[in-house]
């Protein structure tokens, strides 16, 4: 008797060249679901159908054709059991070594823009996992094929293996055939999830269109990633639809936050929170501390001995940018600091907590979105940038700041409390687009120089941003410095200590530059660019 190979597949592509080669070259009794028998017989191949194998008629309109114990007796035995043999002889069941299967395409299906539901439903296959599936579970003895781009790397092995394949070669396509099938049913489970969601608010922008939910547009590497697909009004514009997606099972970080009170999140919100946070998370064990985040970039951070007072001078700091703020807080929000809050246009405040007393403060500024975020400690492990074709996935930059691996460079040594100001100035500075330049006097941001092109031109904006004030301040720079302008340039606005991670190939310029003019550097031997 010839041996079994099973085929049934949606998309036939390359099929006939398979079919053929597996029926000719390798002697294989090709056995097939309706269609898939039919464009085999149609190129004059030799193929038993399915239901005639089986005697059971393809029934439900094809949602039975190969849920068959003869088909899954035959994919799942194992030869060298004598009672999986016993088992095959009783029930006249031939064994299946070969199973070639392609999935409805439910993906393809869901993309088109007049999808039904039922169409839908009727391109979740069901037996074909199943024939996949089984066949990965039986690698041992069961090569499985689950697309057409694997034929040809197939065939090879076929070639030069005598028309036998290796284990280590099935237990590939095993792999790829489990991960097929759970992005298969993830792809699955997205879509039915988004049915029930609520269509989203309609935008108050005149031009925006309501948002779609991006899920059918993901490809599968990124919905495996993605739950609870919430749909934002828009994203960082009105014309750009855009989705709030839950990573993992559980509800984590700001999916677990709490709005008590003002409108909907927006994705800039979301991002701009984001980024408050991994700034509050450097401070949050120390001392009261409040961010005030803009367009992503830090505009006042603070540490004073109280949270309302900390909130003052991160305000006062940059109190023109801070307007439409983003503030986060390492402590309760009280009622000091809600009343101060109040006194100006915030987009959002975030705190650990919030003392209850402070609701009827708060809910004078209606549209104010106000967050409980109990752990603002902690964020994802990785971040994750797309780019043409593929995507980025890096460490998250958090490790902590450790100033006692710092070199001082300097003749001259730093103060104790230069010291902590430095850790203070340099903590801020990581999280601040590159080239990112911080100023910093009392724990309290002075100056601020974000997202230049290059570092002088960073560090003017922060000195011109600090004022008279500089004085006596720390600087900290994200990246080393490429020439001694920049500690000039810092000298002669009175700055006295820097941080900077070293590593130029003219680091003496910048170290002989400091000498001259009286100046403590320390090296911290870490970079922290942000882009
Ligand atoms: O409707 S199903 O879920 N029920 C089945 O028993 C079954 N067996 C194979 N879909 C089933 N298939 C799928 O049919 C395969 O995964 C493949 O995509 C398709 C091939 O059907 P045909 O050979 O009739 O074109």
């Amino acid at each position: 008797m010839k041996p079994l190979a099973l085929l049934s597949v949606s998309d036939k592509a390359g099929l006939l060249e398979l079919a053929r080669e597996l029926s000719t070259v390798y002697n294989y009794q090709l056995i097939s679901s309706g269609g898939t028998a039919k464009a085999l017989k149609a190129a004059e191949l030799d193929v038993t159908k399915v239901s005639d194998y089986t005697g059971a008629p393809e029934i439900l309109g094809g949602r039975v054709k190969t849920l068959h114990p003869r088909i899954h007796g035959g994919i799942l035995a194992r030869l060298e059991l004598p009672e999986h043999q016993q088992d095959l002889e009783d029930n006249a069941i031939q064994p299946i070594r070969i199973v070639v299967v392609n999935l409805y395409p439910f993906e393809a299906t869901i993309a088109k823009s007049d999808v039904t539901l039922a169409d839908a439903i009727e391109n979740i296959d069901i037996g074909g996992p199943t024939l996949i599936r089984a066949s990965a579970k039986n690698y041992q003895h069961v090569a499985v094929l689950s697309s057409p781009s694997q034929y040809a790397d197939f065939l090879a092995e076929l070639q030069a293996h005598d028309g036998a394949t290796t284990l280590e070669f099935r237990q590939k396509l095993a792999i790829a055939a489990f991960q097929h099938t759970q992005a298969y049913d993830l792809a699955i489970a997205n879509y039915l999830n988004q049915q029930t969601i609520s269509a989203p608010i309609p935008s108050t922008v005149a031009d925006a269109e309501p948002s779609e939910p991006l899920t059918s547009n993901l490809s599968s590497s990124y919905t495996l990633l993605c739950n609870n697909p919430k749909p934002l009004r828009y994203g960082e514009n009105p014309h750009q639809p855009a989705t709030w997606y839950q990573v993992g099972a559980t509800p984590k970080g700001w999916s677990a936050a709490q709005l008590l009170q003002g409108k909907e999140l927006s994705y800039n919100n979301l991002l701009d929170l984001e980024s408050a946070r991994r700034i509050i998370a450097e401070f949050a064990d120390d001392l009261p501390c409040a961010v005030i985040v803009k367009h992503n970039n830090p505009c006042g951070v603070a540490i004073a001995p109280t949270i309302a007072e900390a909130y003052q001078k991160a305000f006062d700091a940059d109190s023109t940018s801070a307007f439409g703020g983003i503030v986060a807080l390492n402590r309760a929000i009280d009622e000091e600091t809600a009343k101060l809050l109040t006194k100006t246009f915030l987009e959002c405040v975030v705190a650990p907590a919030c003392v209850p007393s402070v609701a009827a403060i708060l809910g004078k500024k209606q549209n104010l979105r106000v967050l409980v975020l109990s752990d603002l400690k902690h964020g994802s492990a990785e971040t994750v940038k797309t780019i043409a074709g593929g995507m980025l996935v890096q460490r998250a930059d958090d490790e902590a700041v450790n100033p006692e691996k710092w070199q001082i460079v300097t003749q001259k040594q730093p103060t104790p409390a230069q010291l902590k100001e430095l850790a203070f100035t340099w903590k801020v500075c990581r999280h601040v687009k590159s080239n990112a330049i911080t100023i910093t006097k009392n724990f309290t941001t002075l100056g601020i120089g974000a997202g230049q092109m290059n570092r002088v031109g960073s560090t003017k904006i922060a000195i011109e941003q600090a004022g008279e004030n500089t004085q006596g301040a720390c600087l900290a720079s994200d990246g080393f410095f490429p020439f001694d302008d920049t500690v000039r340039t810092a000298a002669a606005a009175g700055i006295v200590a820097i941080a900077q991670p070293g590593g130029s190939l003219r680091d003496a310029d910048s170290i002989k530059a400091a000498d001259e003019l009286g100046l403590v550097m320390v090296f911290t031997g870490v970079r922290h660019f942000l882009h």
